[in-house]
This record gives C-alpha cells, sequence and structure tokens, in this order.
C-alpha cells in the first residue's frame, strides 16, 4: 500500500505539472481526489490492514492527499496567471492608431452672430422679447407711424393675409415693440430679434425672408446720448476697441431724429484703396452700414399709451444676415439659406 501511496503521489505531480488548462486540473482533482479516485480507492483497502499499519498507513494517505492539494492550488494559481497572460497578449489595443475622427456639429453662422449681440445687449440690461411672424397692419405699420399709402405697404412689397389687409406676414420686428410697449410702463429696454417677410425676389443681397435685431429703450430723459453710447458699445464689442464711428441724418416714420450708423472700413482705414485698386470690402466707400435708428417718434409713443411729454426713447434696427456676411466674409446671401455642409463648416 505504501508503494501504491508513492506511486500516486509521483503520477500526481507529474501529472499536475503538465496540466496546463482550468479544465486539465480540473480533470486531475476528480481523478486523484474524487469519490471515485485512486486514493479513495487505496483507502478504501484500509480495512484488510493489520492495527498496527492502519495509523501508519492512514497517516501516509493523510501526507499524499495534502501534497496534491497544495500542488492543485499551486497549479491552480499558475494556469490562472498564464491564461490570463494569453488572453491580454491576444487582446492587445494599439493605443497609437489613430482613432476615426467623429464630426462634431456647431452652431449655424447665423445663430452665432445672433448670439452674440444677444450677449452684448442682455449684458447691458436689455431684455430679449419674441413674438408673432403673423401680424396685424395695425401694429406693423399704423401704430409705428406708417401712413396708408406708404410704399412699404404696398401689395409688392408686403405678404397680405386679407382681402382687406389687415393680416400679414411681419415686414419688421417693430410690431413686438409695440406690444411690449401696450402692456408695460416704463422704464423699457429690450431686444426684438426674429424672422421678417418681404416680397424680394431672392439674389446676392435680398431673400423674401430675413433676420432683424431691434432694440427699444424708453424711460424718463432718455437722450440721443443714450442711443450712441449703446450703439458705439456694442459695435465695439463686435469689431474692436478701435473701431471708429460714425452716424449720418436719415429719414425712418417711426423715429425723429433718424441716423444711420457706419463705421470706418478696418481694411482701408476710410481710403477705399488698397495698394491703388478699389477696397473689396466696403467697395471703395471708405465706410461700412451697420445699423439704422433714432429717437421713438413721439406719436409712436403716444399710439401705445404713453405720455411723450414725460417719457423719450430710442430705437435701432439691423439686418442680421447683413451683419453676419459683413463680419464672416460671405459674399452670397443665399449662402447662408442653403445649409450645404461644404459652406457651414467654414465657420
Ligand atoms: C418702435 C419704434 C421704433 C426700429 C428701427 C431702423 C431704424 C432700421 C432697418 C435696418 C436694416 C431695417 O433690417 S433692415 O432692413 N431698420 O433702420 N429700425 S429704427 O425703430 C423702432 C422700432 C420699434 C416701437
Amino acid at each position: 500500500m505504501k508503494q501504491q501511496l508513492e506511486s500516486i503521489r509521483q503520477a500526481a505531480m507529474a501529472a499536475l505539472e503538465n496540466a496546463a488548462t482550468p479544465a486539465d486540473l480540473e480533470e486531475l482533482r476528480v481523478k486523484l481526489l474524487g469519490k471515485k479516485g485512486e486514493l479513495t480507492a487505496v483507502l478504501k483497502q484500509m480495512g484488510k490492514l493489520s492495527a498496527e499499519e492502519r495509523p501508519v498507513m492512514g497517516q501516509l494517505a493523510n501526507n499524499v492527499r495534502a501534497a496534491i492539494e497544495e500542488k492543485l492550488e499551486q497549479r491552480k494559481t499558475a494556469v490562472h496567471a498564464a491564461v490570463l497572460e494569453a488572453k491580454l497578449a491576444a487582446e492587445s489595443i494599439d493605443v497609437t492608431i489613430p482613432g476615426d475622427e467623429i464630426e462634431i456639429g456647431h452652431q449655424h453662422p447665423m445663430n452665432q452672430v445672433l448670439q452674440q449681440i444677444k450677449d452684448i445687449f442682455v449684458g447691458l440690461g436689455y431684455q430679449v422679447v419674441e413674438g408673432p411672424e403673423v401680424e396685424l397692419a395695425d401694429y406693423n405699420f399704423t401704430r409705428l407711424n406708417i401712413e396708408e399709402g406708404h410704399p412699404s405697404r404696398d401689395r409688392s412689397d408686403t405678404f397680405y393675409f386679407t382681402d382687406d389687409d389687415s393680416v400679414l406676414l411681419r415686414t419688421q420686428t417693430s410690431p413686438m415693440q409695440i406690444r411690449v410697449m401696450e402692456n408695460a410702463k416704463p422704464p423699457i429696454c429690450i431686444l426684438a430679434p426674429g424672422r421678417v417677410f418681404r416680397k424680394d425676389e431672392a439674389d446676392a443681397t435680398h431673400s423674401p425672408m430675413f433676420h432683424q435685431i431691434e432694440g427699444l429703450v424708453v424711460d424718463e430723459n432718455i437722450t440721443m446720448g443714450d442711443l450712441k453710447g449703446a450703439l458705439i458699445s456694442c459695435m465695439r464689442k463686435i469689431y474692436g476697441e478701435d473701431a471708429v464711428m460714425r452716424f449720418r441724418p436719415h429719414h425712418f416714420p417711426f423715429t425723429e431724429p433718424s441716423c444711420e450708423m457706419d463705421m470706418q472700413c478696418h481694411k482701408c482705414h476710410g481710403t477705399g484703396e488698397i495698394d491703388g485698386a478699389v477696397c473689396s470690402t466696403c467697395h471703395g466707400e471708405g465706410w461700412i452700414e451697420l445699423l439704422g435708428a433714432g429717437m421713438v417718434h413721439p406719436a409712436v409713443l403716444e399710439n401705445c399709451g404713453i405720455d411723450s411729454t414725460k417719457y423719450s426713447g430710442f430705437a435701432f434696427g439691423m439686418g442680421l444676415e447683413r451683419m453676419a456676411m459683413g463680419r464672416l466674409k460671405i459674399t452670397d446671401l443665399r449662402l447662408i439659406f442653403d445649409n450645404d455642409v461644404r459652406f457651414l463648416n467654414q465657420f
């Protein structure tokens, strides 16, 4: 029996040493230590031994079992480590391989310009207001002091919904300011951005739909100085603190006095030419037109129930596409609305 036990130990050690997979080890465990295993088979013969031999053989059998168990654990750890190492080697990732580029979307250039202007005026304390695109002629024209028969009311210029020309697609965002003035008491300080509609043929500089941003400030003692301060401050934030501005007299029915604001061309510095050729940025003008503005006409204030002897206000308006084209060097308005990604990805 001693012989048998020793040969089991020897064979077991060799077999365990050669086992390469967890499955091999499990198979050996069952074969050596299981109920029908080799060691159990030997132990079953213990009954045939003499009383003196039994404890000696029992002790030896326990030693063999302990040795096999220890070796089994040792090999399990080693095999597990080897399997893991092989797996890691097979699945290794080359982190130096360049990844697939993921295209990330971005704001439309029009929204970029809109956001920048909104941020500036919100910083000055303006509230952004939005309203309906389908408007009453009363709000779009009459209360803005635009008289019956004015060319902008013409059916060839404005989209009307009704035969009596009382409902239309707004031609400016000004009706929004009328709505606010009608319902709120001064001080009023608002910015009204939005889509407007005019019957224009689409070409490089015209579109039947475009965007405006208008501003309105109404309070006691508002002057032309407040208008100039707000507009120069805004445009210098956009075009740089050294930008040079000028105001020219103009006429709008809803403001009196009215003006237009120009910025000296930053390319030719007002000379209109670069190296003897006509400056392509200002087309030789030396100045770039930015917006229209003026002091709110007293009749417009009264049309909204605001006492024009107590309150005054200034207003301004600019075309957003025109701003974007100037800022982003876009030469054809239609590109802004085409939404061709080859164009949009440039911004
Ligand atoms: C109220 C009173 C007055 C808004 C103003 C302009 C001057 C102006 C044009 C710029 C280019 C329109 O988009 S454009 O074609 N706008 O020149 N807009 S003052 O005046 C208002 C607005 C609301 C109640």
